[in-house]
């Protein structure tokens, strides 16, 4: 869970360098400081499971597993992408991970994660699915009408609420009476948790509880996971909206600074996996960089199929 947490973090810093140089096209949303979420919750799913993603996913598909090279290509609209350079970083998917893809639409995901959901339980396997989304999205119709729905039917999803407080510049204690987002659960009769989504560990295990129970026939769950985006919500954004010293504090609780301190791991074990990742990072990075744009005569290729 470490190695994931770095390598998303050292994974932004290079796409947030590639957005300031001018070398890529589009927005990048920036997970920096909400590592633990993805990390923690990807640890606790198989290799048959899937995941649903939103416009701030390169966190999400690196923890399942995503090759960092084929990403890093998408985002600078290369070839050698995931989507052949068509979909840019709010649209990588790669379904031979289980990844039903990023999504640029909030709360879009939600519904395409319950339909896998609804398939799962339909083809009678145990796997389950992973729905990764914001605090604005779960103020989105989507949210209720799939969780109402996965409730009734009892489909194997765990909702998963990336609660960082703001969705762009909104704070979302201005515009939700009930701050705990994982109450909502109550309403549809299944569970809910609100945790510390800095903590791997806390994220690791409540989702590890949360996906034995969808395996076992038990249904959808909640998962709250209250973190902070380090970064404003895209590369362009400072973030001018946000209390200073609300933006300390939580840099005072980054979730690699948090697993240091837990001492799961000795320094030069971290130390080690550092190493091994940043050369990754260095080959992502060029691979990207020096991989050829599509050729114009590929414009109308993979838009629709039969
Ligand atoms: C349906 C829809 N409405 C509005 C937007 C514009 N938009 C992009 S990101 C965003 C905020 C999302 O906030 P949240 O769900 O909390 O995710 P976060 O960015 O905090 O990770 C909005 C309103 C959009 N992309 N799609
Ligand atoms: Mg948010």
């Amino acid at each position: 869970m470490y190695r994931d947490m770095y390598k998303i973090r050292r994974f932004e810093q290079e796409v947030f360098e590639f957005y300031k140089t001018g070398r890529m096209a589009g927005l990048a949303h920036l997970y920096i400081g909400e590592e633990a979420v993805a990390a923690g919750a990807c640890a606790a799913i198989d290799f048959r499971d899937f995941i649903g993603s939103t416009h701030r996913g390169h966190g999400h598909l690196i923890a399942r597993g995503a090759d960092m090279s084929r990403m890093m290509a998408e985002i600078l609209g290369k070839k050698t992408g995931y989507c052949k350079g068509k979909g840019g970083s709010m649209h990588i998917m790669a379904m031979d991970l289980g990844i039903l893809g990023a999504n640029g639409i909030v709360g879009g995901g939600i519904p395409i994660a319950t339909g896998a959901g609804y398939s799962c339980k339909y083809r009678g396997t145990d796997q389950v699915v992973l729905c990764f989304f914001g605090d604005g999205a779960s103020n989105e119709g989507t949210f209720h009408e799939s969780v109402n729905m996965a409730a009734a039917w009892d489909l194997p999803v765990i909702y998963i609420i990336e609660n960082n407080l703001y969705g762009i510049t909104v704070d979302s204690r201005r515009v939700t009476k009930e701050h705990d987002l994982a109450k909502r659960a109550i309403g549809y009769d299944i569970p809910g948790y609100t945790i510390d989504g800095n903590d791997v560990a806390a994220v690791y295990e409540t989702v590890r509880k949360a996906v034995q129970d969808a395996r076992g026939g038990k249904g959808p769950s909640i998962v709250e996971c209250k973190t902070y985006r380090h970064h404003g919500h895209n590369g362009s954004d400072p973030g001018t909206y946000r209390p200073p010293e609300e933006l300390a504090a939580w840099k005072a609780r980054d979730p690699l600074d948090l697993f240091k301190q837990k001492g799961y791991l000795d320094e030069a074990e971290m130390q080690a996996i550092q190493t091994e990742v940043d050369q990754e990072i260095q080959v992502a990075c060029k691979f990207a960089d020096e991989s050829p744009y599509p050729d114009a005569s590929e414009l109308m290729d993979d838009i629709f199929c039969d």
